[in-house]
């Protein structure tokens, strides 16, 4: 009853996780040094805002994983970003929110998009749905993101302006890495996991799209991907268990 389950799509490409925002809550998680019980559950749908991760702890679920992190810390007095001055804390939120908002419309972009990212998508509905209905599936599950990205805006632009504008992102955070092991301090801060969260998967990911290959290019933003997976993830940083239960299919709503 007091375990604390996290509910995260499944782990692929080396990483714990494919979700972004699972992969900051998961990161902040083993830093915090909170055990947690990991759930792999690829339908978002099922989680109480319909998005990925999850929480279930004390009977009760919840969703996102800022407020997540915002609950769990209170409760357990931690706060990964103690002693940051307030200029750090407000490049840290300027940060989180550009990748997360805006770099992440990129991820969602290349994935559910773009050809090399949708046939990696038909691949994992392939694996768990019935053959007749899996070109279905991932087509549902693509068009849906598309209608996403159109509504936030960046379905809106070509090809060549996505690719740009992410370049661009990755630009500014190769150039605020200079002579730096992480983005605001010496250590991981909150701005670190959420970052981390946006761009890992990308650098990881064996697909061909444009801005996943450019990343991999940067070799400041590599190192910091490596540096990140070594302190936030190594098996002596995870207090964890995991199980499998509800991969029947790819990340829908
Ligand atoms: N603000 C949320 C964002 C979570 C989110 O966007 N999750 C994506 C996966 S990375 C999702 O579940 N998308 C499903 C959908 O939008 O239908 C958080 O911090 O957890």
């Amino acid at each position: 009853m007091n375990e604390l389950k996290v509910f995260t799509f499944a782990e692929d490409w080396g990483l714990p996780t494919t979700g972004p925002f699972a992969l900051k809550l998961l990161g902040w998680l083993n830093l915090a040094k909170i055990p947690y019980h990991q759930v792999f559950e690829n339908r978002s749908g099922k989680g109480p805002s319909g998005k990925s991760p999850w929480i279930e702890f004390e009977g009760q679920r919840m969703g996102d994983s800022q407020r997540i992190i915002q609950f769990l810390g209170q409760r357990h007095n931690i706060d990964l970003d103690q002693g940051l001055t307030a200029e750090q804390r407000a490049q840290s939120v300027l940060r989180r929110r550009c990748f997360e908002e805006g770099f992440h419309q990129v991820l969602e972009w290349e994935l559910f998009v773009h050809p090399a990212g949708k046939g990696f998508i038909q691949k994992v509905v392939a694996e768990s749905a019935p053959p007749v209905i899996s070109k279905m599936v991932s087509f549902s599950i693509c068009r849906h993101f598309e209608k996403q990205l159109q509504a936030r805006g960046l379905g809106r632009y070509n090809p060549a302006e996505v690719e740009h504008i992410g370049r661009a992102d990755l630009d500014a955070l190769s150039t605020l890495l200079t002579g730096r092991r992480f983005l605001v301090d010496d250590q991981p801060r909150l701005v670190d996991l959420a970052v981390f969260g946006q761009v890992a998967p990308m650098l990881c990911w064996p697909m061909k799209t444009p801005v996943a290959e450019y990343a991999k290019t940067l070799p400041r933003v590599r190192t910091w991907v490596e540096n990140m997976r070594t302190v936030c993830f190594s098996e002596s940083a995870v207090l964890h268990s995991s199980d499998t239960p509800g991969q029947e299919s790819a990340a829908q709503s």
